[in-house]
């Protein structure tokens, strides 16, 4: 049974597992559109990690008592929900990181350091993350290889016939995200993967922005790596997945040394875990990885269909409501969008408008979004962003629109 075809979704139901929606800011309801930056979560994430501690805290593939085996099958149950989350194959490709920052790094020192040389290319499109701009420049800077980067257009989307005149014999990796945190452009990976592969390239996809929002399917994809944060899909911060195809993750190096990630140890020369376990050294943050399978769950009763149904319906009456009032630039029209609204209202600074709408509860984040690039672009320090989630609501858009209008007429007297 498709569960996203037959319940529908009941968005004061989901209100009511969220706790931390039930309260005042300022004196108004909250109404919290910052979820692109961290999404909040329902009662049962949180209460898996009260169960954890108060009921069977332990380290895990290490002890054979009851607790230790107990926290070691949760955690690998989170392992096996996070592969099906992704369409992968095996449990073997599914690494635990702290987040997606966390896996693009690993990455970029691991493969990249290994298979870059001298002269190679790696190709990053314009509207990328920090997190995955600099681990490439590094590693790049590193090895002497050439950062190229794919343009812009004005709606906000990749230039795909620049990206495939950018492609040639020497591209060895292309990183791109999934859908743009700043904008909410919805890349289109599959055709940036084929066309990276038609010339002998890899791809990782940053899929930080997409997980809670789009249906993701490694495999049909084709990506070569594909990394999510669990805190923006209604799960604990502090952990991500790491999804690489076997045979790379296998002939890349380890990331950190330790415990966990050894077969032998001796003074003269280790050996290394078997796959996930040799890209995991440490103790883990097993609580959080843990509740993040019960977050996983959660998006998969909604159902990813029914989640993408009510936020596209919150984006484009949030387009609707916003482009209605005088002053306001929307900054990011393409026509595949993830519930990301963008906008500037010129000669006002992002920061101050932010501050108005927080007194009037309103939760935006406002600035660059750790998109310099992008905003340089664009020939703008910053932008107001409104980022929605399952619980929202258009009365919350109404009040967001209300709120800015008076800033506007505010700021025109
Ligand atoms: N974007 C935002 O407000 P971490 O912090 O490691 O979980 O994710 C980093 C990251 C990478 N790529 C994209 C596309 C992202 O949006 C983020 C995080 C937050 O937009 C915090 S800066």
């Amino acid at each position: 049974m498709n569960v996203s075809e037959t319940i529908g979704l009941d968005v004061n139901k989901v209100r009511d597992s969220f706790p931390i929606l039930h309260q005042q800011i300022n004196g108004k309801p909250l109404v919290y559109f910052d979820n692109a930056a961290t999404s909040q979560k329902p009662s049962r994430v949180i209460q898996k990690l009260v169960e954890y501690y108060e009921g069977y805290n332990a380290n895990i593939h290490r002890g054979i008592h009851t607790l230790a085996e107990k926290a070691t099958r949760a955690y690998e149950g989170s392992r096996e929900s996070a592969r099906q989350f992704l369409g992968a194959q095996s449990t073997e490709e599914i690494i635990f990181t702290r987040g997606v920052t966390e896996s693009i790094n690993l990455v970029a020192s691991t493969y990249g350091r290994k298979f870059l040389n001298k002269g190679d290319e790696v190709i990053i499109s314009g509207l990328e993350h920090h997190s995955n701009i600099v681990p490439w420049q590094i590693v790049c800077e590193e090895k002497g290889a050439k950062l190229i980067v794919i343009p812009v257009t004005d709606t906000g989307e990749i230039d795909l016939s620049k990206y495939k005149s950018l492609l040639s014999d020497k591209t060895r990796i292309v990183a791109t995200n999934h859908a743009s945190n700043s904008l909410g452009t919805i890349n289109p990976v599959s055709e940036i993967i084929k066309l990276a592969h038609e010339r002998g390239s890899m791809v990782l996809v940053d899929g930080a922005q997409a997980a809670a929002h789009l249906p993701i399917n490694v495999v049909e994809l084709d990506a070569d790596f594909y990394c999510i944060s669990s805190h923006k899909m209604y799960g604990p911060t502090g952990v991500g997945v790491l999804y690489g195809k076997k045979k790379l993750l296998e002939a890349m190096p380890p990331y950190m040394g330790g415990g966990e990630m050894i077969k032998d140890v001796t003074f003269e020369k280790t050996t290394y875990n078997n796959l996930p376990y040799k890209f995991e050294a440490g103790t883990p943050n097993i609580a959080d990885v843990i509740a993040f399978g019960e977050a996983i769950a959660f998006i998969n009763e909604i159902g990813k269909a029914n989640i993408a149904q009510h936020e596209n319906e919150l984006l484009e009456y949030a387009h609707r409501k916003l482009k209605e009032i005088e002053g306001v630039r929307l900054i990011g029209t393409a026509k595949n969008k993830v519930s990301v609204v963008s906008f500037v209202i010129d000669g006002v600074h992002p920061f101050d408008i932010g501050q108005m709408l927080d007194a009037r509860g309103i939760a935006v984040r406002t600035g660059h979004h750790c998109t310099q690039p992008l905003m340089d672009r664009f020939g703008i320090e910053g932008t107001v962003r409104a980022s929605f989630a399952v619980y929202n609501t258009k009365a919350e858009i109404d009040s967001l629109a209300e709120g800015v209008k008076r800033i506007v007429n505010f700021l025109s007297k």
